[in-house]
């Protein structure tokens, strides 16, 4: 027989970011199920955070012993999206609240082919973490996540329940209307520095210190004036340039998930970040030569 696995929350993907929430999570409390794709045995993690460290033991599951999956975070990387809703698709209860975190755009399109008679929430995830070894999860820097409904009807009053949960564990959560919006910024501050601190090898914050790097981030994000005057006109590039500057600065120990990607020979988020803009700027018939530069680069790594 089956056994299936109830709990308040389920976090789909065992990686830094869903190991992250989970933890959290379950420190504060609430019983919570790691997805992952192959093993179901407890995870033993440690904790780092400010040097601290705690031992963390969490429930791991795979998708066919799930079932009335009732709150979940999806934190599985962008192009692994797809699989991942499909291993999980008849496990979800008929009002399940479904959190999508991937870095990037495309994912909410991805989740509606899917499943067209349910809705998500979108998050833009800023809480840096990352995995010194296999076990040891390291909690590099606070941030914040913003939340926001994929369409304007989603039922607002089943996400602020799992708002407030979410917030319990690893405040700050903020909710956002215009979580579209949100997104766009996200998705230009990952375009500057995810690829270019591939392409320097460096850490997010010397893409602002060092006057080459930061001529090259100035310039990638001037190219896009055009895109967002077609596109996003309530996002000025000024304030596009200051949120890149302010990301790197908060990040500046870290290393970006691309840039950790490479190093562990990984598959990049480069088609849902860069190759996001460049097909938007296709169909608007602008040109982004400076992005097409390093989309190009990234694919021969
Ligand atoms: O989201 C990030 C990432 O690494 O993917 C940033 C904000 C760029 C921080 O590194």
């Amino acid at each position: 027989m089956t056994n299936t696995t109830r709990s308040d929350f389920h976090v789909l993907g065992p990686g830094a970011v869903g190991c992250l929430w989970a933890s959290h999570l379950m420190l504060s409390g609430y019983s919570v199920n790691l997805i992952a794709k192959h093993t179901q045995a407890t995870r033993q993690l440690t904790l780092i955070t400010k040097g601290e460290s705690s031992k963390i033991s969490l429930a791991q599951t795979t998708a066919e012993h799930c079932s009335g999956i009732q709150n979940l975070l999806v934190c599985v990387k962008a192009y692994q999206l797809e699989a991942a809703l499909k291993s999980i698709e008849t496990c979800l209860a008929p009002n399940a609240v479904i959190l999508l975190m991937q870095n990037g755009m495309g994912n909410k399109e991805v989740f509606n082919n899917l499943l067209p008679k349910k809705q998500c929430l979108l998050a833009s995830n800023s809480h840096g973490a990352y995995f010194k070894t296999a076990n040891e999860l390291v909690y590099a820097g606070k941030g914040q996540l913003i939340v926001g409904p994929s369409t304007p009807s989603y039922p607002i009053k089943a996400s602020v329940q799992f708002c407030h949960h979410l917030n319990v564990a690893l405040p700050e959560v903020i909710w956002n209307n215009r979580i579209d919006l949100v997104l766009w910024k996200k998705v230009v501050v990952n375009a500057i520095i995810n690829p270019l601190s591939v392409l320097y090898q460096c850490k997010n914050g010397e893409l602002i210190s060092n006057p080459v790097y930061f001529k090259h981030v100035e310039n990638l994000v001037n190219e896009l004036k055009p895109l967002l005057e077609s596109v996003q006109p309530e996002l000025t590039i000024d304030d596009l340039l200051k949120e890149v500057i302010k990301i790197a600065e908060k990040t500046a120990s870290n290393f970006s998930s691309m840039y950790q990607d490479v190093q562990r020979q990984r598959p990049t988020e480069i088609e849902s970040i860069t190759g996001f803009l460049l097909s938007e700027s296709k169909k608007q018939g602008i040109a982004l030569p400076g992005h097409k530069e390093i989309y190009l680069k990234m694919a021969a790594l």
